[in-house]
């Protein structure tokens, strides 16, 4: 094969360069309005009113959704805001992270 004049980088520096990603699930719920869901991911995510929309929806017939994906640390912290600003409002709303791929 031709030499493409690309150079493998150390095991280290890729790490370094990519943390591993996190995403951010959204549980589908009995209870919690379809406004209220739609409220959070825009406050928290910063999506629009059409983003969310669509995001709660898929996650209201599908059992949930991904929402978007950070590094571990963002990723668990908005998780955490966003179920907490639900818990304040009575609502089991509920946001999840996993490991991507
Ligand atoms: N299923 C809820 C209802 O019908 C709305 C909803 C959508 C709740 C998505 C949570 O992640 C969710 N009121």
């Amino acid at each position: 094969m031709a030499d493409t004049g690309t150079k493998t980088r150390p095991r280290a520096a890729l790490k370094t360069a990519r943390p591993p990603l996190y995403k951010v699930i959204l549980v589908n719920d009995d209870f919690t309005p379809r406004d209220f869901v739609v409220q959070i991911l825009k406050a928290e995510f910063r999506m629009s009113e059409d983003q969310s929309r669509r995001v709660m929806i898929t996650a209201h017939t599908k059992g949930s959704c991904v929402v978007a994906v950070f590094t571990r640390e963002v990723a668990e912290d908005k998780a955490t805001r966003a179920t907490d600003m639900a818990r304040k409002e009575g609502f089991p709303l509920l946001f999840t992270t996993e490991p991507e791929a």
